[in-house]
């Protein structure tokens, strides 16, 4: 395992970049669109094993997962409805660290509860991966591993807490990522404890 300061070209780690303030206003901005968006659970194509995780999205599009495939839709698959606007907080954010021209389409919003994780993946359902995908942490400590471009590669590991900000772009943009564990009761940010990760994303190109 690498020292967790020698990253790839293209990754940064933000750590502490919102104030517990700035988080407690995220969250309650999330707490109102989760109403309007629900939570659901995505399952894996074909096999239709549940995630550990639930979801939902803002933005013009939002990422599932169903039995059919990977895709982005503008609709939530329960509701109809579309999806929420994204909120100016994380546009702005989206602004300062993305290093792109256009705005994001995309805010995949993931819930970990406790015992929640996620394997080891790219994000390449994009038509384009010129922009980047910035993430955003809040509540739970989370034990996120970050590899190279190449599956099985070495990886390196790091703890992800609440407020940090985390960017996969230019030769890191396709780097293999997943989530360990959650270091649950590690934050009271969130009421019911848990995670949430928040993923800005560009999927059309500019
Ligand atoms: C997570 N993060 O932090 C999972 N993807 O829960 C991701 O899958 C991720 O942190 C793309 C870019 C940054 C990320
Ligand atoms: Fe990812």
């Amino acid at each position: 395992m690498r020292l967790s300061d020698d990253f790839p070209k293209g990754f940064k780690y933000l750590p502490g970049y919102f104030s517990p303030e700035e988080q407690k206003g995220l969250v309650d901005t999330l707490r109102y669109l989760v109403k309007e968006a629900p939570l659901f659970t995505p399952v894996m194509p074909r096999t239709g094993k549940p995630f550990s995780v639930r979801m939902t999205n803002l933005g013009t599009l939002g990422w599932v997962s169903d039995r059919s495939g990977y895709r982005y839709q503008t609709q939530h698959p329960e509701t109809g409805q579309p999806w929420p606007v994204i909120p100016k907080v994380l546009q702005d954010l989206w602004n300062k660290v993305g290093d792109s021209p256009t705005a994001p389409e995309a805010c995949l919003v993931n819930y970990y509860a406790a015992t929640a994780k996620m394997g080891m993946h790219q994000d390449r359902d994009e038509k384009t991966f010129e922009a980047p995908v910035v993430s955003v942490s809040l509540g739970d400590t989370a034990i996120f591993r970050l590899g190279g471009v190449k599956r099985g590669g070495p990886t390196q590991s790091l703890k992800l807490n609440s407020g940090d900000v985390v960017v996969l772009g230019g030769e890191a943009r396709l780097c293999y990522h997943g989530i360990d564990r959650i270091l649950g009761g590690s934050s009271s940010l969130l009421k019911d404890g848990g995670r949430l990760n928040l993923t800005l994303r560009r999927i059309s190109p500019f």
